[in-house]
């Protein structure tokens, strides 16, 4: 089916001069073959029987109405990344946290108004959805944009898996990986493709906005023979930033001003090199420098190759300023990995791995009354952060893992304020700041290994906003927390609509209480997450403690996860060694 199915509905508002719009897309998400980059054919998840999925494509003021239809035969949601939502938590659309999700062959509605401008995504919020497929990049034009140019492309750029995105993270999350290493992807692409290509006029302007759609990849970009101009930066108007090359890290979105060549001699490569750093191993057959091309003239050759320089994020100046404010609370969070003590290679931030409640955490603060505000009845493991509506709060983000992690807050942006070297200890004055005058804004932000990065933000958006790392494996791996944002006046503004229970009640999913569904704050029966092993292990030390724990239970000498066995075989593995460790602590 290639007919579009965007319709466009505009409002007459009686009242004012503003045009205003719905917009809307009627999305049928369902399972179609697509092979992105030429090697390998697979199922993957579309929408009205297209891959890659159509970009959605609005303006500031609109409303964007999304009919989704799960033809899937799983549960599904939809997250549009780096919306605020204001008022409007219900449609942010993560599982379990903001909504039941939507059963096999039952529909939903997502009506957001547009608030914002610049580039976002939207993207699955259940399961790792968005590995397989499921995303597509979210444009709102600006009523009147701050810079001017005369053409627009965007460049998704994207990891590309050859199996199913269910079977990988089983085998990630599996006791035969216990030093946690991710799946390293088959291929990269931009728009989903191996050949993308974009047409520039001589003398003309383009803005490119530039998305990373990765599960794990991070890209480095750069055009060659051409200076950019970084002009927005996850959705923040930024002044005019020249810079030769920058690198995106996933859920990450740059907006640039590129002014074409006057003359149409020659035709340039365009480059996303995927940062190896980010594999465990990189395959020799792995294409780590991603590639499209800018066309001048189909017939002229490819000019030559350069070098260049990366450039800081925090550097850049939003156009709009704000200032920041002393924070009235500050939280240190720590992500670190470690074999827990189900044996298998978790995420933690400050010991906690995330697991999803039993009751979705908005729910539990719609209907707990006074309670709403204790962070006990979210449940210890979906880790909550209760905030006071309009407080300022800082949170120091330490990285205490050899990767490099990008850490997303929904539903807003923050400001980095500091960063330094090294692990944060709370019980010390923070020596970080370096910028509380304008600071940098952006949703997603990366914090490299063994440093830590301030943000702040003001808690003036009621409702619940997983902050989490967007290295989908990272997720799954419970590296997120749960922000509890005003409960005390959340329920005089945000309104949960039927549809919303008629799926819990499909999924037999409870839609009331507290995290365990019960009332009052005993949590009996909730679900929680396996607990660091006891001890003071180094990270090393455990992983080296758990192989001898899985060694000495099922007498295997090493498992490797990223040899390419067979998914049946690597399941029915699992299913022993799960069956063995079973019968193991039976006996004990
Ligand atoms: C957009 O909406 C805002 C808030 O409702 C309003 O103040 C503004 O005038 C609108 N702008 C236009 C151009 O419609
Ligand atoms: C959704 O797509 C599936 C597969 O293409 C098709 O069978 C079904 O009729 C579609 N449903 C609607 C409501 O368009
Ligand atoms: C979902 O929406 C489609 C298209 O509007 C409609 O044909 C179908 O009956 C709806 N399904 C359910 C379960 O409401
Ligand atoms: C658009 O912005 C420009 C420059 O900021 C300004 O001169 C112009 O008046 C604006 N136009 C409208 C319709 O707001
Ligand atoms: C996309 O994000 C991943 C993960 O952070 C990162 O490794 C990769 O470099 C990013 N891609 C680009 C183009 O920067
Ligand atoms: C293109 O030509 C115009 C007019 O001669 C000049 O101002 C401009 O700098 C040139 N642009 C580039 C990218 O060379
Ligand atoms: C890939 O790009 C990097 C720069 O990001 C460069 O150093 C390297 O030589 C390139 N590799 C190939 C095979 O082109
Ligand atoms: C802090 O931010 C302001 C405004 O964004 C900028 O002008 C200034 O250079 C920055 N200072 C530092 C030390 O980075
Ligand atoms: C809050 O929790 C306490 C302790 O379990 C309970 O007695 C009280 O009824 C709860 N309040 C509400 C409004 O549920
Ligand atoms: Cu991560």
């Amino acid at each position: 089916m290639l007919a579009s199915l965007k319709s466009l509905v505009v409002l007459a508002l009686a009242a004012t001069t503003a045009q205003a719009a719905v917009v809307t897309y009627n999305w049928n998400i369902t399972y179609v073959n697509a092979n992105p980059d030429g090697l390998h054919e697979r199922r993957v998840i579309g929408v009205n029987g297209q891959f890659p999925v159509p970009a959605i494509d609005v303006t500031l003021n609109d409303t964007l109405v999304i009919n989704v239809i799960n033809q899937l035969d799983t549960p599904a949601s939809l997250h549009s990344h780096g919306l605020f939502q204001t008022g409007n938590a219900q449609m942010d659309g993560p599982s379990m946290v903001t909504q039941c999700p939507i059963p096999p062959g039952a529909n939903f509605t997502y009506t957001i108004p547009i608030e914002q401008h610049g580039t976002y995504w939207i993207h699955g919020h259940f399961g790792g959805q968005y590995v397989d497929g499921l995303r597509a990049p979210l444009i709102i034009h600006n009523i009147n944009e701050t810079y001017k140019y005369d053409g627009e492309y965007t460049v998704a750029l994207a990891d590309w898996y050859h199996r199913e995105h269910p079977v990988m993270l089983e085998h990630y999350l599996s006791i035969f990986n216990p030093s946690g290493a991710e799946p390293v992807p088959e291929s990269g692409l931009i728009n989903q493709m191996t050949d993308a290509k974009f047409n520039f006029a001589p003398g003309k302007t383009y803005r490119l906005r530039i998305i990373n759609m990765s599960a794990l990849a991070m890209f480095h970009f750069h055009i060659d023979g051409h200076e950019i101009e970084i002009i927005e930066v996850d959705g923040i108007d930024v002044e005019r930033t020249k810079v030769e090359s920058f690198a995106i890290t996933a859920a990450q979105r740059y907006s640039v001003l590129v002014t074409a060549k006057n003359d149409t001699s020659m035709n340039y490569v365009l480059h996303a090199d995927m940062d190896e750093s980010m594999f465990d191993i990189v395959p020799p057959e792995l294409v780590l420098n991603v590639t499209g091309t800018i066309v001048y003239d189909e017939k002229s050759p490819l000019a030559g190759y350069s070098q260049w320089e990366e450039f800081d994020d925090a550097s850049l100046v939003p156009v709009v300023p704000e200032t920041t404010s002393n924070p009235d609370k500050v939280y240190t969070l720590t992500a670190a990995f470690n074999v827990l003590n189900d044996y298998s290679n978790k995420a933690t931030f400050n010991d906690i791995t995330y697991v999803m409640p039993k009751v979705p955490s908005l729910y539990t603060a719609l209907t707990t009354g006074e309670n709403a505000s204790n962070e006990a009845v979210y449940g210890k493991y979906t880790h909550p952060m209760v905030l006071k509506h309009n407080s300022w709060v800082e949170i120091i983000i330490n990285n205490d893992d050899p990767g490099n992690h990008p850490f997303h807050l929904h539903g807003h942006v923050f400001q980095i304020v500091g960063r330094s070297k090294g692990i944060h200890d709370p019980s010390m004055p923070y020596d970080g700041y370096f910028n509380t005058t304008n600071p940098s804004r952006r949703d997603t932000v990366l914090v490299p290994s063994e440093e830590n990065v301030a943000i702040r933000f003001k808690a003036n958006n009621p409702g619940v906003w997983l902050f989490h790392c967007h290295i989908e494996w990272h997720l799954q791996a419970g590296l997120a927390t749960t922000i509890i944002e005003a409960p005390e006046i959340m329920p005089s503004v945000l309104k949960i609509d039927q549809t919303h229970i008629d799926h819990c009640k499909a999924l037999n999913i409870p839609f009331r209480g507290n995290a365990a569904g019960n009332e009052g704050l005993d949590l009996t029966g909730e679900n929680v997450g396996p607990d660091p092993l006891p001890g003071t292990f180094t990270t090393k030390g455990k992983v080296a403690l758990a192989f001898t724990i899985i060694s000495a239970l099922l007498g295997l000498a090493t498992v490797i996860w990223y040899a390419r066995e067979d998914d049946a075989q690597l399941s029915a593995e699992i299913a022993r060694a799960k069956a063995a460790k079973a019968a193991a602590e039976e006996e004990n």
